[in-house]
Protein backbone atom coordinates (compact mmCIF):
# COMPACT_ATOMS: atom_id res chain seq x y z
CA UNK A 1 0.00 0.00 0.00
CA UNK A 2 3.13 2.45 -0.03
CA UNK A 3 2.75 3.65 -3.24
CA UNK A 4 4.04 6.88 -4.53
CA UNK A 5 1.00 8.39 -6.01
CA UNK A 6 3.46 11.65 -6.75
CA UNK A 7 6.02 9.97 -7.62
CA UNK A 8 8.89 12.63 -9.96
CA UNK A 9 10.95 11.23 -12.34
CA UNK A 10 13.94 13.52 -12.84
CA UNK A 11 15.97 13.28 -15.95
CA UNK A 12 19.88 13.02 -15.56
CA UNK A 13 20.42 16.51 -16.47
CA UNK A 14 17.92 16.70 -13.61
CA UNK A 15 14.95 18.90 -15.34
CA UNK A 16 11.80 16.72 -14.39
CA UNK A 17 10.36 13.83 -16.72
CA UNK A 18 6.76 13.87 -16.69
CA UNK A 19 4.95 11.63 -13.88
CA UNK A 20 3.47 8.31 -13.85
CA UNK A 21 0.20 8.10 -14.78
CA UNK A 22 -1.61 6.20 -12.24
CA UNK A 23 -5.51 4.91 -12.27
CA UNK A 24 -7.62 4.66 -9.36
CA UNK A 25 -11.10 3.99 -8.63
CA UNK A 26 -13.14 5.86 -6.48
CA UNK A 27 -16.46 4.41 -4.94
CA UNK A 28 -19.07 7.23 -4.65
CA UNK A 29 -23.19 7.36 -4.41
CA UNK A 30 -24.55 7.11 -8.01
CA UNK A 31 -26.99 10.16 -7.50
CA UNK A 32 -23.72 11.99 -6.17
CA UNK A 33 -22.02 11.19 -9.25
CA UNK A 34 -24.90 12.14 -11.70
CA UNK A 35 -24.66 15.25 -10.33
CA UNK A 36 -21.25 15.20 -10.97
CA UNK A 37 -21.48 14.18 -14.48
CA UNK A 38 -24.06 16.83 -14.66
CA UNK A 39 -22.16 19.57 -13.39
CA UNK A 40 -18.79 18.44 -16.15
CA UNK A 41 -20.91 18.12 -19.07
CA UNK A 42 -21.99 21.71 -18.71
CA UNK A 43 -18.72 23.14 -17.74
CA UNK A 44 -17.29 21.48 -20.95
CA UNK A 45 -15.39 18.77 -19.65
CA UNK A 46 -14.69 15.51 -21.86
CA UNK A 47 -14.01 13.36 -18.95
CA UNK A 48 -14.30 13.17 -15.41
CA UNK A 49 -10.62 12.47 -14.93
CA UNK A 50 -9.55 15.93 -16.06
CA UNK A 51 -12.64 17.35 -13.75
CA UNK A 52 -11.59 15.10 -10.96
CA UNK A 53 -7.70 16.53 -11.76
CA UNK A 54 -8.64 20.10 -11.65
CA UNK A 55 -10.68 19.74 -8.50
CA UNK A 56 -7.22 18.04 -6.75
CA UNK A 57 -5.05 20.91 -8.13
CA UNK A 58 -7.80 23.38 -7.16
CA UNK A 59 -7.50 22.04 -3.23
CA UNK A 60 -3.69 22.23 -3.43
CA UNK A 61 -3.62 25.81 -4.50
CA UNK A 62 -5.89 26.74 -1.81
CA UNK A 63 -4.22 24.05 0.65
CA UNK A 64 -0.68 26.21 -0.56
CA UNK A 65 -2.52 29.63 0.08
CA UNK A 66 -2.87 28.28 3.81
CA UNK A 67 0.18 26.70 4.83
CA UNK A 68 1.79 30.03 4.13
CA UNK A 69 5.37 28.72 3.14
CA UNK A 70 5.62 28.63 -0.72
CA UNK A 71 5.69 31.80 -3.25
CA UNK A 72 1.96 32.28 -4.61
CA UNK A 73 1.03 34.38 -7.11
CA UNK A 74 -2.82 35.93 -7.72
CA UNK A 75 -4.66 38.91 -9.26
CA UNK A 76 -6.40 42.04 -7.28
CA UNK A 77 -9.59 43.44 -8.94
CA UNK A 78 -10.74 47.02 -7.33
CA UNK A 79 -13.34 48.97 -8.64
CA UNK A 80 -13.55 52.55 -7.79
CA UNK A 81 -14.37 56.15 -8.59
CA UNK A 82 -11.26 58.74 -9.66
CA UNK A 83 -13.12 61.31 -8.79
CA UNK A 84 -11.73 61.92 -5.71
CA UNK A 85 -8.11 62.59 -5.45
CA UNK A 86 -7.45 61.59 -1.80
CA UNK A 87 -8.68 57.86 -2.82
CA UNK A 88 -6.59 57.82 -6.32
CA UNK A 89 -3.46 59.64 -4.11
CA UNK A 90 -4.05 56.90 -0.95
CA UNK A 91 -4.66 53.66 -3.88
CA UNK A 92 -1.10 54.82 -5.34
CA UNK A 93 0.43 55.12 -2.13
CA UNK A 94 -0.38 51.53 -1.01
CA UNK A 95 0.91 50.33 -4.47
CA UNK A 96 4.29 52.24 -4.07
CA UNK A 97 4.35 50.83 -0.54
CA UNK A 98 3.74 47.32 -1.68
CA UNK A 99 5.97 47.60 -5.03
CA UNK A 100 8.00 44.65 -4.10
CA UNK A 101 4.60 42.48 -4.25
CA UNK A 102 3.07 43.81 -7.39
CA UNK A 103 4.36 42.60 -10.62
CA UNK A 104 2.01 44.64 -12.89
CA UNK A 105 -1.08 46.72 -13.32
CA UNK A 106 -3.76 47.26 -15.65
CA UNK A 107 -5.71 50.40 -15.36
CA UNK A 108 -9.00 50.42 -17.22
CA UNK A 109 -11.14 54.28 -17.70
CA UNK A 110 -14.76 52.24 -17.33
CA UNK A 111 -16.19 55.44 -18.12
CA UNK A 112 -15.98 59.31 -16.89
CA UNK A 113 -15.77 58.51 -13.46
CA UNK A 114 -14.85 54.48 -12.56
CA UNK A 115 -11.87 53.21 -13.16
CA UNK A 116 -10.90 49.09 -12.75
CA UNK A 117 -7.54 47.75 -11.69
CA UNK A 118 -6.38 44.41 -11.85
CA UNK A 119 -2.49 43.98 -10.17
CA UNK A 120 -0.53 40.73 -10.56
CA UNK A 121 0.68 40.18 -7.35
CA UNK A 122 3.64 37.87 -6.36
CA UNK A 123 4.76 36.84 -3.02
CA UNK A 124 4.00 34.69 0.40
CA UNK A 125 -0.03 34.67 0.43
CA UNK A 126 0.44 36.98 4.23
CA UNK A 127 2.00 39.79 1.87
CA UNK A 128 -0.71 39.30 -0.57
CA UNK A 129 -3.73 38.81 1.66
CA UNK A 130 -2.32 42.19 3.50
CA UNK A 131 -1.79 44.19 0.42
CA UNK A 132 -4.90 43.27 -1.29
CA UNK A 133 -6.90 43.77 2.38
CA UNK A 134 -5.74 47.13 2.55
CA UNK A 135 -6.78 47.92 -1.03
CA UNK A 136 -10.01 46.59 -1.19
CA UNK A 137 -10.99 47.78 2.34
CA UNK A 138 -9.82 51.82 1.10
CA UNK A 139 -12.91 53.67 1.82
CA UNK A 140 -14.54 54.62 -1.54
CA UNK A 141 -13.32 51.52 -2.93
CA UNK A 142 -16.56 49.89 -4.75
CA UNK A 143 -15.66 46.32 -5.33
CA UNK A 144 -12.49 44.26 -4.76
CA UNK A 145 -11.45 40.77 -4.96
CA UNK A 146 -8.62 38.49 -5.00
CA UNK A 147 -8.14 35.35 -6.78
CA UNK A 148 -5.78 33.49 -5.29
CA UNK A 149 -3.41 31.20 -7.87
CA UNK A 150 -0.26 29.33 -7.94
CA UNK A 151 2.77 29.94 -9.74
CA UNK A 152 2.51 26.17 -11.29
CA UNK A 153 5.73 24.73 -9.60
CA UNK A 154 4.53 21.34 -7.68
CA UNK A 155 1.39 21.08 -9.62
CA UNK A 156 0.91 18.96 -12.93
NI1 LIG B 1 -9.19 55.52 -14.78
Amino acid sequence: MAQKYNEIERSPCGGIRSGKTVRFGISADSRLLESFDNMIIQKGYINRSEAIRDLIRDELVEHAWVSNNEEMVGTITIVYNHDSRELSDKLIELQHQNHGAIVSTVHVHLDEHNCLEVLVVRGSSDTIKNVSDRLIGTKGVKHGKLTMSTTGKGLF
